[in-house]
C-alpha cells in the first residue's frame, strides 16, 4: 500500500495515473519521515543505509553525500558538483534496515541534501508547500520500484528503428551533409538507422518550418533516405519565434496560447529564433494546438523527433538585458575595482536561464493563472507530451520516435530523454553509466547519452569506449556540437574497431529489444544496479560502474583512458565473453569474486548469469534487415534454461498479443528457430 499525504493545494501534474494501490492518509505523523510542515522532510539515516532515486543527476548510483536540487536547467557545462540537471525526477528510496520509498509530486524547486550538510541526515526543503507526498514499504529496492512505476504508468516504447545507431551532430546544414553521413557509413560497412536534424534544417529557427534553400524539396528526400531505411530526426524547439508573417506565432497569439506577462502581454525571450514566444503547455487546448504542428513533418513522412531547450532554456529577455545594461552603464568612466568587475561579469553571466525571468510570466491551468516558477519544472514534460498527444490522435496505429531534453516524471509516458550535453570526457562516460539505473527507476526507459561527448574534442579511444557501452542503452546516438572536432566514426583511424562493436548492437538486438519490452509491459529494470540483482551481497552495493542489462547479461565497460582492462567484481559464477576485434567470442567461465579482466581497445567484455541465455541474431546494417526469428542462443549452466523472448513487429502497438511471447527452452549454444 502507498500512502498519499497532501499539503496545501498541490498542483495536479498527473504523473499519478494509477490509484488502485494508493491509500489517502488522514494526516500526519507520516511514516518513517519526520515532515515539519513549511519547513523541511528530515530522516536520520543510519551508517549503512543507502539512497537511490532521482533519476537525471550527478554522481553515483548510491546519492547519499551530496545535495540535489530538482530545477529543470540548461547547463551544458555540469559536472561533479552540479545540483541539478535537465530534470526534476523526485524519487528516493532508502535501503537499510527500513526500506521505504519516496515520490514528491511538486512541480517547484526541490532540494534533497542527502547526508551533505550533516553526514548522518537527509534533508528535503520546498519552494512552497502544496504537494503529494507518496511514501511506502517494500521488501526489497525491486519491489519499491515496481509499486512506483505501476502508479506512474507504462514507460513510452520507441519504435523497433529507434535501437539501431543513430548519427547527429549540430553542424549538418544542408541535405548534402546529411547524404554525405549515409554515404560515408554505406562505404565503410557501418550499420545505421537515422540520422538527426539539429536546428540548421528550419528556416531561420521557426518550428514547424523547412529550409527550402538547405532541404529542397524535403518530402522527396526523406524518400530518398527511407528507400535506404533511414530516418530523418528532426530537432524541435520550444521556443516559438516572434516573427509577424510567421503563422505559429500568428495563430498563438490570436488563440492566447503563449505564456504572458503579469499585465496580460506576451513573454518573449530570446532563444535561438531570436525573440520568442513559449507555448502555455500547461493549457491542455495550447497543447493540443502545438501538437498537432507535429502534423507538418509527420506529412511529409518523418517517424521521429527530439525535443529542446524545453527546461525552457532562455538566453536573455528584453527586461533583464536593459536592466543589465542599465547597471553597466552606471560604470562608464569609472575607474573599476575587481569587486565592480566581478558584478559586471555576473550580470552578463546571469542573464540566462535566470530564475527571477521564470517568475515573470504565467500559465493559464485548469486550476487558475500560476507563475511560471511554481510550475517550472513541468514545461519540458508538457511540451513532450504534446507530441506525445498528437501523435495518438494522428496517427494511433504507429509509433513515433519521441525523447526530450528535460522532464518531469510522468512525461516517461510519452518519450525518452537524452542525457543533455555532456563533454567528451571519460568522467561524463562514467556519469551516463552510473546515470541509467536511476532513469530506469523513474520510469524512463528510452535513454542514452550523446556518444563521444557533444561538447568539447572526442578522441578516438573515448568514442570506441563510450560505444562499447553505448552498445547497450536503448538510445544509441553519436552527438557532437558546432565547432568541436568532427566525431563520426569515419573520422577516426580504425573503423574496423569501430565497425565490429556497431555490427555487434545489432547482432544483440533481439536480446536487447526483448528485455526493453519486457522491463515496459512489467514495469521493471532495464538497467539493474548490483545491489538490486544481488540484495544479500554486502559488496554488491559498492559495485556502481558495472550494471546488469535485463536479466542475463552485466556489463562493466572500461572508461578510463589508456586503460587495457580493468577490475569486475562478479556477485556469482558467470560466463565472460570477450568480443574480439574480428567479431568472434570468446568465452570463460570465471569464479565468484574479483578478477582482473583485460580488455584491448577495440575489445568489449561482458557476462553471462548462470541459468540464463543470450540470444544473438547474425549482424546487419539495418534494424529492418535484422532476423529476429533465427538466433544463435549462448547459455550458461547445465542445465537447459528458458529464456521468456519478447518479439513483435516493433512499428504497430499490439503489446499485448500473446504471440509476442514464447518461452525458448535453450540447452547449451546453439541455434535456434521462433
Ligand atoms: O543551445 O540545437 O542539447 O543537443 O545540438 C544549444 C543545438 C541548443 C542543445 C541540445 C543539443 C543541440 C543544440 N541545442
Amino acid at each position: 500500500m502507498i500512502f498519499k499525504f497532501q499539503f496545501g493545494k498541490p498542483f495536479p501534474t498527473e504523473a499519478v495515473v494509477a490509484k488502485d494501490q494508493i491509500q489517502d492518509a488522514p494526516g500526519q505523523p507520516v511514516p518513517f519521515v519526520d515532515v515539519k510542515e513549511g519547513e523541511s522532510i528530515t530522516y536520520q539515516m543510519q551508517p549503512d543505509d543507502l539512497v537511490y532515486g532521482l533519476g537525471q543527476n550527478v554522481r553515483g548510483i548510491n546519492k547519499r553525500g551530496w545535495i540535489y536540487s530538482s530545477n529543470c536547467s540548461d547547463n551544458p557545462n555540469h559536472q561533479e558538483d552540479t545540483r541539478s540537471l535537465y530534470a526534476a525526477h523526485n524519487f528516493l528510496m532508502i535501503d537499510g534496515a527500513k526500506k521505504f520509498a519516496m515520490f514528491l509530486d511538486y512541480p517547484g524547486i526541490v532540494t534533497f541534501d542527502i547526508g551533505y550538510t550533516r553526514s548522518d541526515e537527509l534533508k528535503i526543503t520546498l519552494s512552497d508547500w502544496n504537494l503529494d507526498l507518496y511514501i511506502w514499504e517494500g521488501e526489497s529496492m525491486t519491489e519499491l520500484v515496481k509499486a512506483f512505476r505501476h502508479m506512474i504508468g507504462r514507460s513510452y516504447i520507441a519504435p523497433k528503428w529507434a535501437f539501431g545507431y543513430g548519427q547527429s551532430r549540430w553542424g549538418y546544414q544542408t541535405a548534402e551533409d546529411v547524404r554525405r553521413v549515409v554515404q560515408k557509413h554505406k562505404e565503410n560497412d557501418l550499420p545505421l538507422d537515422s540520422v538527426y536534424m539539429d536546428i540548421d534544417y528550419m528556416e531561420r529557427y521557426k518550428d514547424f518550418t523547412i529550409n527550402e534553400e538547405r532541404f529542397p524539396n524535403f518530402e522527396a528526400f526523406n524518400e530518398e533516405m527511407k528507400a535506404q531505411q533511414i530516418h530523418l530526426v528532426p530537432i524541435i524547439d520550444a521556443g516559438v519565434k516572434k516573427e509577424e508573417g510567421y503563422p505559429v506565432y500568428e495563430e498563438g497569439v490570436e488563440k492566447g496560447y503563449f505564456c504572458k506577462k503579469e499585465d496580460g502581454s506576451n513573454f518573449v525571450a530570446a532563444v535561438w529564433p531570436g525573440h520568442s514566444m513559449f507555448t502555455d503547455f500547461l493549457n491542455p487546448e495550447a497543447r493540443k494546438w502545438f501538437g498537432d504542428h507535429y502534423a507538418f513533418l509527420l506529412d511529409k513522412g518523418v517517424e521521429g523527433f527530439w525535443n529542446d531547450m524545453n527546461e525552457p532554456s532562455i538566453f536573455y529577455t528584453e527586461d533583464r538585458i536593459r536592466d543589465v545594461i542599465d547597471e553597466i552603464s552606471k560604470l562608464k568612466g569609472k575607474n573599476l575595482d575587481l569587486t565592480e568587475l566581478w558584478k559586471m561579469l555576473g550580470l552578463v553571466n546571469g542573464m540566462a536561464n535566470n530564475v527571477e525571468d521564470y517568475k515573470t510570466f504565467f500559465h493559464e491551468t485548469e486550476v487558475g493563472r500560476l507563475s511560471h516558477e511554481k510550475v517550472h519544472n513541468l514545461f519540458g514534460y508538457n511540451m513532450t507530451r504534446a507530441a506525445g498527444e498528437a501523435f495518438e490522435r494522428l496517427c494511433p496505429e504507429k509509433r513515433i520516435l519521441m525523447f526530450s531534453r528535460s522532464s518531469y516524471i510522468g512525461m516517461h509516458r510519452y518519450g525518452g530523454i537524452w542525457q543533455g550535453d555532456n563533454k567528451s570526457w571519460w568522467s561524463h562516460l562514467l556519469m551516463n553509466i552510473k546515470m541509467c539505473p536511476s532513469l530506469n527507476m523513474c520510469g524512463i526507459l528510452y535513454t542514452g547519452a550523446d556518444l563521444g561527448g557533444f561538447g568539447s574534442n572526442a578522441t578516438e579511444d573515448l568514442l570506441l569506449r563510450w560505444l562499447q557501452f553505448g552498445v547497450f542503452t536503448p538510445l544509441m546516438r553519436n552527438h557532437s556540437a558546432i565547432g568541436t572536432r568532427e566525431q563520426e566514426i569515419y573520422q577516426f583511424q580504425d573503423i574496423g574497431a569501430f565497425r565490429n562493436i556497431l555490427k555487434f548492437r545489432y547482432r544483440l538486438l533481439p536480446y536487447l529489444y526483448s528485455e526493453y519490452m519486457k522491463a515496459v509491459l512489467k514495469e521493471e529494470l532495464y538497467f539493474s544496479p548490483l545491489a538490486f540483482m544481488y540484495p544479500e551481497d554486502a559488496f554488491a552495493s559498492q559495485v556502481e560502474d558495472q550494471l546488469f542489462v535485463g536479466e542475463s547479461l552485466m556489463v562493466a565497460p572500461v572508461y578510463e583512458q589508456n586503460a587495457r582492462g580493468r577490475y569486475v567484481y562478479l556477485p556469482e559464477e558467470m560466463r565472460m565473453f570477450r568480443l574480439k576485434r574480428d567479431g568472434s567470442l570468446e568465452s570463460e567461465v570465471l569464479d565468484a569474486g574479483h578478477h582482473y579482466v583485460k580488455a584491448e581497445l577495440e575489445e568489449m567484455v561482458f557476462f553471462l548469469r548462470k541459468g540464463h541465455a543470450l540470444v544473438l541474431a547474425e549482424a546487419a546494417n539495418r534494424v529492418a534487415d535484422v532476423d529476429f526469428g533465427h538466433l544463435q542462443a549462448l547459455t550458461f549452466g547445465d542445465e537447459a534454461v528458458e529464456y521468456e523472448y519478447y518479439h513483435d513487429d516493433g512499428y504497430t502497438k499490439d503489446y499485448e498479443n500473446p504471440k509476442n511471447w514464447s518461452r525458448l527452452e535453450i540447452s547449451g549454444d546453439g541455434e535456434i528457430s521462433c
